[in-house]
Order: structure tokens, then C-alpha cells, then sequence
């Protein structure tokens, strides 16, 4: 949160620093008076009178009410200039990308081209981006903290959310509202690139799955329809049209499956399908109970899907 790398992340983190300058000033002089007060009117020997008692000194609560009520109003407004400048406003119509919160995945559409991502989320760099956030099923919230403010996913409305990042980079998020069993394996990954990379990979993300070579490939192809996985998972291109589980049209291009939780490696595709509920316990795909040749198959195909 410290490291900003956008526009509204700085906002935050410069205000976040007047808040600690604030702060750590008040502890000075609190304790510098507490020290000054505890030597100076400490007890003497031999005087046993008792210190004057003093009632309404003006000059003290002018002074007690109007240096907290000084600082908080200029926090209140700075804050308020900030929300405000972070805020999308009323031009919501044409978001950039619209991010679907899953238990426990992320789903990226980007409207007018076509493509669907999921978990590893690629933006430009340099251009202030719009976001469109909602859910497919209970609360979500998306956070990526060097890229700026949280921002809920609520069932049955939209959230919006603008970005301008300054550079590319691979920005680690994390869903921060408590979801559910896996809510911590419901990792972000932001893949910030410049314009032309990000063109170029909306491209290549546009079209469909390539098709499978090698025998084991095309086995592999024929044993994903015959367990009815396209139910659940769309590969463009192919049958398979579901949106409840991940997009596979591009699977081999994320370096992470499963939302962060393990490396995206033919054995750990194996793993996965092998026994799902042992690595993602919880997670919405059945254990289809696949024979030994099936799962090779399976996964010989899936990691093609570039
Ligand atoms: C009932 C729906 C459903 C069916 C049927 C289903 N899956 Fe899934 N699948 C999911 C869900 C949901 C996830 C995401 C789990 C998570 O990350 O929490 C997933 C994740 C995956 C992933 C990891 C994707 C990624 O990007 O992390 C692969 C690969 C996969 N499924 C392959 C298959 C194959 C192969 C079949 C058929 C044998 C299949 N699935 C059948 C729902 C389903
Ligand atoms: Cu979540």
C-alpha cells in the first residue's frame, strides 16, 4: 500500500502519510509536555500546599477544542477531495473490463472484444482504465493494494472502479472479504502492461482454442466432452460453453492455477484433476474419478490450450 503504482494508489498513500506526520506529532508533544509537567510540578520537600485550583480558563479549552477540531476538519477535507477524485462518477456505461467474483475465482470479460480471462487480469499502463465489478454468487471483495482502493462485488449490483496505472508490472491482490472455505486461496494477479503488449495480447486472447495435435491431445479433446466438463468451462471455439468454472480457451497462458494456489505445470493439471476436493477442498468441480489414462489424456490437451 506503501509502494504505490497508480494514479489513485498514490492519492491514498500520500494521505495515509499526512495521517502518520499527524500522528507521530501529537505523540511528540504529548509526551514532551507529559515529561515538562512531571518535572516541573513535581512535589518539593518541605512544601505541603496544595497547587491552586483553576476553573474556566478560556484560553485552555480554545485550546483543547480547537487544535483536534483544526486537524480533523483538514483531514475531512482532504479525504473527502480524495474519495472524490478516486470516485468513477456517473460516466459508468463502457467498462474496460468487467471482473465476475466466484467462489473462488475471477472471471475477466473485456466488452467488444470477445475475451475471457480469468485470475490473471492484464491491463494497460498509462491510461486511466474502468472497471465494472459484480458477483456471481455471495460477496466478494477485490483488492490489489500497490493499484488503490477495495471495492466490493455485491450479488444483483455493479460496482465501479477506475485505475491508471504508472508501470507495467505483475501487481498481487487478494480477495478481502470473507467468502467462504477457499477464501484465501482466491488470489489476483494483475498483469500490467503498455498499450501495444496489452493490444497484442487481447488479440491472441481473442481467438479460439487452437486445435488439438498429437493422438493424445485429440483423446484428450473427445474425454472433455464425454464428462461434460464444457458444462461448467468454455473453450472457444469448441462445445463448450459453460461460465461456472474458469475459461479454458487460453488455460496454458496463466502461469497460476486455480486462483494462485499452485503453479500452472502439466502435474499439478494432473493433481487437480485427479482429486479436485484434495487441492481446492470445497471448490464447485466434482471429482470425476478418471482412470489413469483419461486424466493423461485430459491434460496432454489441456496444456495446448495456449
Ligand atoms: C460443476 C462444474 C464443473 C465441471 C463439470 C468441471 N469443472 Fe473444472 N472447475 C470448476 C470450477 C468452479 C473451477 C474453479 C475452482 C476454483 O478455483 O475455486 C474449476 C477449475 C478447473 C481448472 C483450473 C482452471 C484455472 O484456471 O485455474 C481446470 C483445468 C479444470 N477445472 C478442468 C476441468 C475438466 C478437465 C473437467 C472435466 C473432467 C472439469 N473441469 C469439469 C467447475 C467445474
Ligand atoms: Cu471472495
Amino acid at each position: 500500500m506503501l509502494t504505490p503504482a497508480s494514479e489513485q494508489a498514490e492519492r491514498i498513500a500520500t494521505l495515509t502519510n499526512y495521517f502518520f506526520v499527524a500522528a507521530a506529532a501529537i505523540l511528540l508533544v504529548v509526551t514532551l509536555l507529559t515529561i515538562i509537567f512531571l518535572v516541573k510540578y513535581r512535589a518539593k520537600p518541605g512544601d505541603n500546599t496544595l497547587p491552586p485550583k483553576i476553573f474556566r480558563s478560556r484560553k485552555a479549552e480554545l485550546f483543547i477544542v480547537g487544535i483536534p477540531l483544526a486537524l480533523v476538519s483538514f483531514f475531512f477535507v482532504l479525504t473527502l477531495r480524495d474519495m472524490r477524485a478516486l470516485e468513477p462518477g456517473a460516466d459508468t456505461q463502457h467498462p474496460d473490463v468487467i471482473i465476475t467474483g466466484h467462489q473462488w475465482w475471477w472471471q475477466a470479460d473485456y466488452p467488444g472484444t470477445g475475451v475471457v480471462a480469468a485470475n490473471e487480469i492484464h491491463l494497460p499502463v498509462g491510461r486511466k482504465v474502468l472497471m465494472r465489478l459484480r458477483s456471481a454468487d455471495v460477496i466478494h471483495d477485490w483488492w490489489v493494494p500497490e493499484l488503490g482502493n477495495k471495492m466490493d462485488l455485491i450479488p444483483g449490483r455493479s460496482n465501479h472502479l477506475w485505475l491508471t496505472i504508472r508501470k507495467p508490472g505483475v501487481y498481487e491482490g487478494a480477495c478481502s472479504e470473507f467468502c467462504g472455505q477457499q477464501h484465501a486461496w482466491m488470489r489476483i494477479r494483475v498483469v500490467a502492461q503498455t498499450e501495444s503488449e496489452y493490444k497484442a495480447w487481447l488479440a491472441a486472447h481473442a481467438a479460439p482454442a487452437i486445435a488439438p495435435a498429437g493422438e493424445l491431445a485429440q483423446r484428450g479433446a473427445t474425454v472433455f466432452q464425454e464428462k461434460t466438463c464444457g458444462n461448467c468451462h468454455r473453450i472457444a471455439g469448441t462445445e463448450a460453453k459453460g461460465d461456472a468454472g474458469p475459461d479454458l480457451t487460453h488455460l496454458s497462458s496463466r502461469k497460476t492455477l486455480l486462483a494462485g494456489l499452485m503453479d500452472n505445470t502439466a502435474p499439478n493439471l494432473g493433481r487437480w484433476l485427479n482429486h479436485p476436493q484434495q487441492i481446492k477442498p470445497g471448490a464447485y468441480m466434482p471429482d470425476f474419478l478418471l482412470k489413469p489414462s483419461e486424466r493423461e489424456a485430459l491434460v496432454a490437451y489441456l496444456v495446448q490450450l495456449k
